[in-house]
Parts: C-alpha cells; structure tokens; sequence
C-alpha cells in the first residue's frame, strides 16, 4: 500500500535508528551511508498578501551563454506524460483522495541526474520519460530547467508560484564541487550543511524550520526523526497561491451533500457562481470539462466523469487527452451554474516503490551508482517523500465588489455541480508545465 499519512513518512525515516537496526542491516547502513531524498510541495487556492519579491532573472546570460533561447519543449513534454504515468500509478494502489506535483517530483529527480552515473542514470531519465539522452540533450535538459525555474519565479505579480531546490550535506561529507556547482547553476539549489550524524535531534528540528518557512508555514512538522546515517538531503518545494479570475462569493457557498460513492454520502461546503466558462463535453470519456482560469498565467482544469465513470476517464488520461481538452477549452465558452467544493487536502507519499515499478530501480539499491556526487562512499536513496497541501476557497478576502457582475440571463442556464468524485489539474500556461494533479474521492477525509 502506498504511503498516504504523515505517520507513514515517519515511518519511513523514523525508527531506523542504529539501536533498533538486526545485525545485517546495521552492516548494510554502516556499507552504505543513505541519502534521502525529499520532495516537498504545497498549494493553495486562496489570496495571498501583496508582497512582491525581488527577482533577478539572468535571461540576458542565459542566452549569451547558450546563444539561443529553449522552448521548453523537451522537459514540458516529458513532464507531461511523467504526470500521468505517475497519477495512474498511484491511482491503482489508493481508493481515496489523490494530490500530488509532478513537477517538483521531476525537478527534483533531474536534480539528481546530475550525481548519477551508467545504469542509475539511463533509469531515472526513461523513469522521467526522456529517452535516449545524449550528453548533448542531458546539457540541453538542465537548461530548460534552469529557463524554467526562471519563468516560473518571473511570474510573481498576480500569482505566487515559487518553487526551489536545496541540499542538506552531513558535516564534513565530502560532496563533489562539480555536483554542487551545477546544482546551484542549474537548479538554483541552496546549499546547508547539518549534523545528522552527532545531533539528528538538532537537524530535524532546522529541516523542520526550513520547510515550514519555505511553504509559508503550510507544512510545519515535515519530519518526526531523522536517520542519523543520512548524509545528503535533497528538498524540492513548491509554493502557489493563485486568485481565481472569478471569484466565488462566499455569501452563495452552502453546505451540500457530495457523494462518494452508491452507498455514502458526505456534507462539505459548496461553493456557487454563475458566468461564462470554458467548458467542454468530452462523450467519449462520459464527463464535462471546466477550465477555471487564476489571475496570471495558470489555471485549473476539472474534470466531472458521468456517475460510476471515474475509472474509465483515469485509465484514459494522457499528454494527448490533455493537449484535446485545453485546445478545446480555449474555442467553448458557455453560461454556466458552477457548484464547486471549498476543500481541503493534505497527503503524503513515499514514492520508492511507485518510481521502482516506473523503472527507477537502482538508485534505492547497493547497485546505485551515484559517483557524480561522492567518490569515495557507495551512496543510494533511502526515499523519495513527497507532501503536497491544497487549499480551494471562494478566495474573497477583498471587497464583495471583486465577485464582478452577474449577468444571468432569462433562462436558467445549466448547471454543473461537483458534488460527486472528480479529477483536477492545476498548470502553468506560459510553460505549458503540470503542476499539480488531483482526484477529491471524499471530502471529509
Ligand atoms: C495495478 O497494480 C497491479 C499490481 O502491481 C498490476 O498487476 C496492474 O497491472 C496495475 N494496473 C494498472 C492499471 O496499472
Ligand atoms: C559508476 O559509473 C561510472 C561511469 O560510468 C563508472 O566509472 C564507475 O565505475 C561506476 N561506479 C560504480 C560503483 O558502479
Ligand atoms: C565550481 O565553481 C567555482 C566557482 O564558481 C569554480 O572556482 C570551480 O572551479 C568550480 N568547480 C568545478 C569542479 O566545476
Ligand atoms: C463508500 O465510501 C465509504 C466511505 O469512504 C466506504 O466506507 C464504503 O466502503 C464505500 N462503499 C463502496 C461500495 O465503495
Ligand atoms: C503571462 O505570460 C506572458 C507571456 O506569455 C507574460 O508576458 C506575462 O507577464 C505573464 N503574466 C503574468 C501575470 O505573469
Ligand atoms: C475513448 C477511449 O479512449 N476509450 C478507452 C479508454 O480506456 C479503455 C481501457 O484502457 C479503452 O478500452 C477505451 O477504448
């Protein structure tokens, strides 16, 4: 079963500590120091303050350096069949709730291409969907990055989308220079330098301290313990904050009833708005399609399967299904009655195993070849952890004024209510890069 609560993130990093540890694996830690990896993501619908940070954006370099400019092209396509490759994969091993970034996920594992080596490396690019990477195309991949991080912090005037890197190396662990050069060129990493070792104790509590600041206080109690072997951490975060370009107002929201399945139903606030969507019919997947555009350059699509048809629209998702729907979108605008759930989720995954069945195998193994960040010790990764926040509300702490006009006309025009279990899918458009994914099975959980 897949990892789904905090508990089972601290689990997983929790009590392998020496004492407990059986002989053999105590030889096993001791022959193979342990890296963890850690992914760490959150997002919100609701407003956020007005403050706009300082950005430096070294475009002006970049194209110096590389003498053209990248369309993204590879990584956003690439990172768009990771997205559901990954969704389905971890569709079939929870009934429940699903809420995940793809993106920090593959940002962070590119990250890390940059230590592997032969086979490691070869699995973790087909892992990401990026096939027969030659030197050139691997130089070519961590630009895009690079470009990308850039456009995505540039974007910081309606909506606010941060998303970072960094690395937490055990004291006097010996890290490649080369490895951190590029991790700070590329992928902007910062880098910190902890104790896990003498004083896990102390290193949780400042890992702690750095993701909450980093998620704006969203994820407070990332870790529970930490493995005093640990010699290296990666984190990748993801922040967004983004206003619907139409507000809901929050005087509509009613509780309603939402149904899970045949059996139960649950209450959960609903949110109400009349106005003219983006919004599409797909017939041959039983669903409607809405796009609900925030204020700047992203947007949520959802998706409502006919009742019972949940599974057959998953097991349909794909880059080609997506590319229909948003071409689509863009020509269909209709009068439309949106109900829309105000909810909450919170999840946690330790993605080892779902990355293992994605090909990913060696990197969490002895054959793990991860020389490009250490020479001197057999490294591997002990888990991919991965916590994700999302927070849909009316967003209306601003002036009633801001719902807009109404215009409904004579007749009523149609409604659509999600009140029953669908999948969303949160993106940047600039981009064209899938930052989140989702499926609400059950509000109350
Ligand atoms: C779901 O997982 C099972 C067991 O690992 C596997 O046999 C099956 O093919 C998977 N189904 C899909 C749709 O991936
Ligand atoms: C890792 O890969 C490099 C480059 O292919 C190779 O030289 C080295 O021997 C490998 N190390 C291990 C431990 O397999
Ligand atoms: C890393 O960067 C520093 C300063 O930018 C440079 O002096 C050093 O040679 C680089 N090292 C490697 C191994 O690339
Ligand atoms: C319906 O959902 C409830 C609550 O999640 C669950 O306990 C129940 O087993 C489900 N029933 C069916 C038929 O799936
Ligand atoms: C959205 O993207 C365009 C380029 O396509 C850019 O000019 C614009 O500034 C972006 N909007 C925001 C709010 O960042
Ligand atoms: C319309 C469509 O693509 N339907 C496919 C959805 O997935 C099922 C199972 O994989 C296929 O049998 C359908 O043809």
């Amino acid at each position: 079963m897949l990892d789904l609560t905090q508990t089972a993130i601290a689990q997983e990093f929790g009590p392998e500590t020496i004492g407990v540890l059986k002989t053999r694996e105590l030889i096993e830690a001791m022959l193979r120091p342990v890296i963890l990896l850690l992914v760490v993501t959150l997002v919100t619908g609701t407003v956020f303050s007005a403050t706009k940070k300082k950005q430096h954006v070294n475009h002006e370099e970049d194209l110096q350096n590389h003498g053209q400019e990248s369309d993204l092209a590879m990584i956003s396509s690439a990172n768009t069949d990771f997205a559901f490759q990954l969704y389905k994969e971890i569709a079939n091993q929870t009934t429940s709730n699903i809420f995940f970034s793809p993106l920090s996920i593959s940002t962070a594992l590119a990250l890390l291409s940059l230590g592997t080596r032969s086979v490691t490396r070869e699995q973790l690019f087909k892992g990401l969907h990026l096939d027969s990477m030659t030197e050139e195309k691997i130089a070519e991949m961590n630009r895009d990055y690079k470009q990308l991080l850039q456009s995505l912090m540039a974007e910081q005037n309606e909506l606010q989308l941060l998303m970072g890197n960094s690395l937490h190396i055990q004291k006097g662990y010996d890290v490649l220079p080369s490895f951190l050069n590029e991790s700070k060129k590329f992928y902007n990493a910062e880098v910190f330098s902890l104790d896990f070792n003498r004083d896990p104790e102390n290193a949780r509590l400042q890992l702690n301290d750095y993701v909450k600041k980093m998620t704006k206080g969203k994820i407070k109690n990332m870790f529970d313990t930490i493995d005093r072997s640990t010699k290296l951490m990666l984190i990748n975060y993801i922040f967004f904050k983004g206003k619907w370009k139409n507000p809901f107002d929050p005087a509509q929201t009613r509780e309603t009833l939402f149904k899970v399945n045949k059996t139960t139903d649950v209450t959960v606030q609903m949110m109400r708005q009349t106005n003219r969507f983006s919004m599409i019919s797909d017939y041959n997947l039983f669903s409607n399609v809405i796009k609900l555009p925030y204020l700047g350059n992203a947007s949520m699509i959802a998706i409502l399967p006919a009742d019972g048809k949940l599974e057959h629209v998953e097991q349909n998702l794909s880059h080609e299904k997506f590319d229909e729907w948003v071409q689509q979108l863009a020509h269909h605008k209709q009068q439309c009655i949106l109900q829309f759930p105000k909810v909450s989720l919170s999840l946690s995954y330790g993605l080892k195993d779902i990355l293992a069945k994605m090909g990913v195998r060696d990197l969490f193994t002895s054959a793990a070849n991860l020389s490009g960040i250490s020479e001197s010790e057999n490294l591997k990764v002990s888990q991919v952890s991965h916590k994700a926040v999302l927070d849909i509300d009316e967003k209306s702490t601003e002036a009633a004024g801001a719902t807009g006009v109404e215009i409904i006309p004579m007749s009523l025009p149609p409604t659509l209510a999600f009140n029953r279990p669908f999948i969303l899918i949160i993106y940047e458009e600039n981009t064209n890069n899938i930052l989140f994914v989702g499926r609400l099975k059950d509000p109350s959980k």
